[in-house]
């Protein structure tokens, strides 16, 4: 009886360590994430690409406006993932599921609008 608790125990004590050593893996530092966003033109690029620089934290940012995914690298003891998103959003577009906000979309040049 005493061996079966001792290996639940030997168990146990290794699933902890499984979850620390998962939870240390977590990246730090720089990371790329791929955002999908409502740009259509140079102009969207341009717009999206000065709101996010703007931001602290971020490394760089690159729009492919046929996929209108835009490539952002940042630093994630700096900022963010929904920060990012919520940027582009305030920006005018959408940035995956967070849509824009509405009063930037408004401003936007009629080129610029879905
Ligand atoms: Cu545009």
């Amino acid at each position: 009886m005493k061996k079966i608790l001792f290996l639940i125990l030997c168990g146990f004590a290794l699933q902890m360590n499984v979850a620390m050593a998962q939870g240390k893996g977590k990246k730090v530092g720089n990371q790329t994430l791929d955002i999908k966003t409502s740009a259509q033109c140079e102009m969207c690029e341009e717009r999206i690409t000065t709101a996010l620089n703007a931001q602290k934290g971020i490394k760089s940012v690159k729009i492919n406006l046929e996929s209108k995914v835009a490539s952002v690298t940042y630093n994630s003891n700096q900022i963010a993932p929904e920060k990012i998103r919520e940027t582009i959003a305030l920006a005018g577009y959408d940035a995956d599921d967070k849509k824009a906000n509405a009063a930037a979309y408004k401003k936007l040049p009629g080129c610029c609008k879905k």
